[in-house]
């Protein structure tokens, strides 16, 4: 240990720390200034910035030895507070620059630096300090924080006042549309809000810190654990083992179809019998300390004997390999499309068939600043309490009860922590609430689990990577007659919604186009490799890298424009979707009009600025999603008149950092300003199944429509019951007195259009109310000489139904194209050796997304939205990356077919070689 002396935020203090500690475990852990947070930990995401001695660094990545005597340290803390904002975080909540906000203290401290060297900096010069100081950003796009610097400049130079950057009330109190800050916004920006690393260091003393005996192997046969060492070790209080869970060991993945021929009870817990992935939980070691836990991990022995190990979808799906859950075939669902008359004639009569195989979009990995945590704990009614990420509190109590022996709602409560640092859908999977509850139980103690960088790569679920083939036979005049599909889904080794992702492809593959007769058939394979998780868009990125490339190989052919292609095949009146469903609303032709005179000026800039160096090159493609689980998807939300004149909301809208609290304020506020309620009288009561009902979980980008629809129900009812014969409000004490309820239950379901499940032959059915459409515009350059891609514009033309909150829908859009970019170009989860850091798995950072990101509006209101929103979440990552690789084609002529366009892949293109690619030998297993 050494004493150390610093200057933290003014502060003067004397410290003993051990030297070789990160500055960032010292701010963190003995100062409880939790403002500053970690992230990669390994200086590659910028969470962690602080400035010391007039410097921006990485706290993580500075020991305590490193750190001068009397170094003058700013934190987030020593920047603003709630009550006195900062300049910089002011324009952060102006801007909607903290979505999820994990990252927001990190480039607030980080800008901070920025201005104090240079107080007028040019966008690109706020662009390279974040470039330089490694700043991620995984939510918004990067857009509004650079927006946000240049505001607070503005403001610090005296050139705008702080007004401007404030919320200005319209006259008529109306919230509905505008850019009214979201309640969270200041709780982020002043790092005051707890996430989950946050909320573990202030659980009380005796806290059991846990840590993972985790597979190196992807499959394996346990032959035995023996804890027997590891117990001994100092700090050890237990070492949980299969043996200790009193339930079922195992998390439902909640069959969908009964044609799926698993059982969807085939994810342990921790694992006993087998090891199914790289990364399975096979024990967990809980101790006084986290390095005590850490030791102890190795002290576990476990002998396994080494099973071949199936790691993409064509290597399950080879005749000679074993089944890798016993008694399932490792291709366990399949779903065919039958849509309208059989394709082979109309194929053979067509003036022109076009096809292609094996398409391919890999293991997007989410990459999520904030890596996973859970807190459990029993309460005094003996009840186990789970705290964590969770975007599906009741669905995963209900899918972890039995596993653990517990029964949802009744002894076993989910709820998430009040700061959740963005899932992208990861979280659509319950990951460590299990093995946290396993080890409460087991302990009787709270326990804490906070997975480090490496652990939330390797060891939460990924996006499914999809094998395609595809051919459309059209008519002379580019009109598609039909359509033939064969796709293959690598799910991993838990069947969890597989069934579901594999109907997205009959859904969404060819979506957009009013293509009569389909025929075709998905297949879900059991593998070795990551578990598929849900991840925005879910199944649409795959399903329309296929179709959207597609559609520009026949445009070629037909000598007609890409995007006239797609107008003359938009739906209009009377065209159905691939699963036979009237779309709510025909804006796709719309939208391309808006897109053409951007589209042809993309073109004509190209061909101007393109040299044999740096070749330009222009794509589009067109993106949809339905909003809402498939089929009956309803919610329930309390509303309830309180004493004091306020107005409680409570329902499960989960917060990824999307925005769900202002989603429901205002989709509140519209219905009770009509009995003088203003935002600051609602109270919010979210995400805690002991406090609040079932919204249901925020996936499918649903929540807008299906929790909000049931908002509007909840509020009506109550200003309906409470509305005074002179269309005033009453008060508590007169609806009291009146014997008028003052609590209501909101509710809302997608019965209300009439929607279904689709069929489990023919994949035909009503599954969404509403849907979300896009025409995305990429405008690339392509380093001939490496096979480097630059995105240097992006542009949707959006229809996403009536605006709820400008800035909210705005940043969901940026931050998908961001996600959209790096789905193209550079972000994968192959190499489990290689793909192991944020840097390594491709994400983003600021210089690889363009400043250039535009949106355009059509928007339609729909019948089935609140007031006519539609939701927004997924459709900015539907088919930005198709997009982008028809530009490349337009740039080079190089045809990307497998995911993601490296530049060893362009380079070789270019070079006139073969671009290696994966195929199925297997096409049609059953
Ligand atoms: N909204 C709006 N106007 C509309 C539609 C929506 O202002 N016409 C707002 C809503 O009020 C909400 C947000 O946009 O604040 C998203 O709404 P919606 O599309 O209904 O999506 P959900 O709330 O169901 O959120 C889920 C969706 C999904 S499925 C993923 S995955 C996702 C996403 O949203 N993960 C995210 N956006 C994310 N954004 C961040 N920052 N982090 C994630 O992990
Ligand atoms: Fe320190 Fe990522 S750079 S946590
Ligand atoms: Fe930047 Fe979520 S707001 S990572």
């Amino acid at each position: 240990m050494i004493k150390k002396p610093v200057n933290i935020n003014g502060a003067k203090m004397k410290l003993v720390v051990d030297p070789e500690a990160t500055l960032a475990d010292v701010i963190r852990g003995q100062l409880h200034l939790t403002g500053t947070k970690t992230g990669c930990g390994k200086a590659q995401c910028g969470a962690c910035s602080v400035i010391m001695n007039g410097k921006v660094i990485m706290s993580c990545a500075t020991r305590m030895k490193r750190v001068p005597d009397d170094a003058l340290i700013t934190t987030i803390e020593g920047i603003g507070t709630p009550t006195s904002l900062h300049a910089l975080q002011m324009a952060w909540v102006k801007h909607g620059a903290a979505q999820c906000g994990f990252c927001a203290p990190g480039f607030i401290v980080s800008a901070k630096g920025l201005l104090d060297e240079n107080p007028n900096p040019a966008r690109e010069e706020v662009r390279d300090w974040f470039q330089k100081h490694r700043n991620v950003c995984r939510c918004t796009g990067y857009k509004p924080l650079v927006d946000a610097v240049m505001d607070a400049a503005r403001l610090m130079r005296g050139e705008i006042t702080a007004d401007a950057l404030g919320f200005i009330m319209p006259a008529d109190g109306k919230i509905l549309g505008t850019d009214y800050p979201r309640p969270s916004a200041i709780g982020k920006v002043t790092g005051t809000i707890d996430y989950g690393a946050d909320f573990g260091l202030k659980m009380p003393p005796g806290t059991l810190q846990l840590k993972l005996v985790q597979a190196q192997v992807s499959h394996a046969r346990i032959l035995s654990i023996d804890t027997s060492e590891a117990e001994k070790m100092p700090g050890v209080y237990k070492v949980v083992t299969n043996k200790d869970i009193k339930g079922k060991n195992r998390i439902t993945g909640l069959i969908t179809f009964p044609t799926n021929k698993g059982d969807g009870w085939d994810r342990p817990i921790l694992c006993d019998e087998k090891v199914f992935q790289f990364g399975d939980a096979i024990a967990i070691v809980c101790a006084d300390t986290e390095a005590h836990a850490r030791a102890a991990v190795e002290k576990v022995d476990v002998e396994l004997e080494m099973l071949p190990a199936y790691m993409s979808a064509p290597a399950a799906m080879a005749p000679d390999a074993i089944e890798i859950h016993p008694g399932t075939p490792n291709v366990y669902f399949k779903q065919p499309i039958v849509k309208g008359e059989d394709t082979a004639p109309l194929m053979e009569k067509a003036d022109l068939v076009v096809s292609m195989e094996d398409f391919y979009v890999g293991r997007q990995p989410h990459l999520p600043v904030e890596p996973d945590v859970v807190v459990a704990y029993h309460d005094e009614n003996g009840s186990l309490q789970i705290l964590s990420k969770s975007i599906g509190l009741d669905l995963h109590a209900h899918m972890i009860a039995e596993g653990l022996g517990l029964e949802a709602g009744k002894n076993l409560f989910l709820s998430q922590f009040p700061g959740v640092g963005g899932t992208f859908g990861y979280k659509f999977s319950p990951t460590t609430e299990a093995l946290a509850g396993a080890a409460a139980i087991a302990t009787g103690r709270p326990v804490f689990l906070n997975f480090d960088y490496y652990q939330q790569i390797t060891y939460t679920g990924k996006r499914s990577p999809f094998f395609i083939d595809l051919k459309y036979g059209a008519d002379k005049d580019g009109k598609i007659v039909a359509m033939e599909s064969n796709w293959a889904v690598d799910h991993g080794p838990y069947s969890e919604f597989g069934d579901l992702l594999t109907l997205r492809g009959a859904q969404f593959i060819g979506a957009g186009y009013g293509i009569p007769n389909i025929r075709g058939a998905g297949y879900t394979v059991c593998t070795n490799h990551a578990w598929g998780s849900a991840f925005r868009a879910y199944g649409s990125p795959q399903s329309f890298f296929a179709s959207e490339t597609l559609m520009d190989v026949l445009a070629e052919k037909l000598g007609i424009d890409p995007l006239e292609l797609r107008y003359i095949n938009a739906y209009r009146p009377g065209d159905t979707t691939p699963t036979g469903q009237g779309p709510e609303v025909y804006s796709l032709t719309q939208l391309i009009d808006v897109i053409r005179p951007k589209y042809k000026a993309a073109l004509d800039e190209a061909e101007r600025l393109s040299t044999p160096e740096k070749k330009r090159g222009v794509g589009v493609s067109v993106g949809i999603y339905g909003c809402g689980l498939d089929g009956v998807d309803g919610a329930e939300v309390w509303v309830e008149l309180l004493p004091d004149g306020n107005v409680r909301v409570s329902t499960s809208w989960q917060d990824h950092g999307q925005g769900a609290d202002i989603g429901l304020l205002t989709t509140a506020h519209e219905v009770l300003r009509q009995m003088g309620i203003k935002p600051e009288q609602i109270k919010l009561v979210m995400n805690d199944m002991n406090l609040a009902p079932n919204g249901g979980p925020s996936g499918g980008s649903r929540s807008q429509v299906v929790i909000g629809n049931a908002v509007v129900n909840g509020c009506e009812q109550l200003v309906n019951a409470l509305k005074k014969a002179d269309g005033t409000g009453m008060t508590y004490d007169e609806a009291v007195a009146g014997n008028i309820p003052v609590k209501y239950s909101g509710k809302w379901s997608t019965a209300a259009d009439n929607c279904t499940n689709c069929d489990a032959e023919t994949a035909q059915g009503r599954p969404f109310a509403v849907y979300m459409y896009g025409v995305f515009l990429a405008e690339v350059e392509v380093d001939t000489g490496t096979g480097k891609v630059q995105v240097v514009k992006m542009t949707l033309a959006a229809d996403v139904g009536k605006v709820i909150n400008k800035t909210t829908l705005d940043g969901q859009i940026y931050g998908g194209l961001a996600q959209g970019i790096g789905l193209a170009l550079s972000e994968n989860f192959e190499d489990l050796k290689k793909h192991t850091s944020m840097a390594a798995c491709g994400i983003p950072y600021i210089k690889d997304i363009p400043d250039n990101l535009e949106i355009i509006y059509v928007n339609t209101p729909r019948k089935m939205g609140p007031y006519g929103a539609s939701g927004v979440g997924e459709l900015p990552l539907t088919s930005p990356h198709a997009a982008i690789c028809n530009a490349i084609y337009n740039a080079c002529g190089v045809r990307i077919t497998q995911l993601p366009a490296l530049p060893e892949k362009v380079l070789a293109g270019l070079q006139g070689k073969e671009i290696p690619v994966v195929k199925r030998p297997v096409k049609n297993p059953y």
